[in-house]
């Protein structure tokens, strides 16, 4: 347990791993479902969990990481808020001898050798599908195509890759334009805001594409209050496919949904019993991901897990 030199295996025999984990925030549907699977993974793998949630704050993480250090933890686990500026603290967690699991969001550390594997989705690959579902949606017509966009939070690896995929498949075609694209911080609250600012600055929208489902219901609200019709005066297009998504989706409201999964638990606790056993990881193991329909989403929402 914590305070071990050879984590698992040493003092009168007990052998349970402690992880410090320390979370974005409680930002989203898809962070309280990602915390939930972590916290019930690490109960049913008997690890003992110590979790921080750092309210989307870097300095909170680096805070909450230094203090797992200092409290000798067998393993340390994080999802970055952003990408860059982790250098120093992962250096610290190197030298203290203690293993490091990124979960979810990756780090732009150029030294690889700073954490063992990095385990979540591709968000590149999801920027991608949304896309893609706008590029066969608007097939067979030439008029423009007007785009705003509610990112994630700044600097983060969803934020910046979601963005990057996407714009990568609609510049293939002329015709599609992202005429506004803000931060929404991943939250509905934001994401409302933003987007009544969009409606008041933009006088043709076609396409909402939020780098969230969170971001995006904040948003139909602000489109209904502004007396236009969800899902049909402007078409949208999330990511993650939470419950509250996928009911939108269902709803019409919606109309495409890329799907990012929360449920990394089972599988970072399976890492971190082999890293701490100083087994061998793939450096990257990547999240398997669909995408839903309107259709789709009736057919799947009464046995969604999150
Ligand atoms: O898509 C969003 C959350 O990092 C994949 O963070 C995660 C993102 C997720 O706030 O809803």
């Amino acid at each position: 347990g914590g305070g071990s030199t050879t984590a698992g295996t040493s003092g009168g025999g007990d052998s349970t791993i402690t992880m410090g984990f320390s979370q974005v925030g409680a930002e989203s549907g898809w962070r309280t479902a990602n915390t939930k699977s972590v916290q019930d993974a690490a109960k049913k793998a008997g690890i003992e969990l110590k979790f921080s949630d750092a309210q989307q704050k870097q300095e909170n993480q680096i805070k909450a990481i230094r203090s797992y250090i200092q409290q000798k933890v067998d393993i340390i686990a994080f999802s970055p808020v952003v990408e860059s500026g982790w250098d120093t603290v992962l250096k610290e967690a190197q030298n203290a001898k203690i293993p490091v699991i990124l979960t979810d969001r990756a780090v732009d550390s150029k030294d690889t050798s700073l954490y063992k594997t990095f385990l979540g989705s591709d968000f590149v690959e999801e920027g991608k599908k949304a896309g893609q579902w706008l590029v066969e949606e608007y097939k067979d017509s030439t008029d423009p195509v007007n785009i705003v966009e509610l990112q994630g939070t700044t600097g983060s690896a969803p934020a910046n890759d979601r963005k990057a995929g996407f714009a990568e498949v609609i510049a293939a075609e002329s015709k599609f334009k992202i005429v506004a694209s803000q931060t929404g911080d991943f939250t509905r609250a934001k994401g409302k805001e933003v987007m009544e600012a969009f409606l008041k600055a933009q006088p043709d929208i076609d396409v909402l594409y939020a780098h969230n489902d969170d971001m995006g219901l904040g948003a139909i609200e602000a489109i209904e209050g502004a007396g236009k019709v969800p899902g049909k005066d402007i078409k949208i297009i999330t990511v993650d496919a939470v419950k509250d998504g996928m009911q939108a989706l269902a709803d019409g409201k919606i109309n495409y949904i890329v799907e990012c999964s929360p449920l990394l638990g089972p599988q970072l606790m399976d890492l971190a019993k082999k890293v701490v056993k100083g087994e061998q990881v793939p450096p990257r193991v990547v999240t398997e991901e669909t995408t839903f329909t309107q259709e789709q989403a009736k057919q799947v929402l009464s046995t969604r897990q999150y």
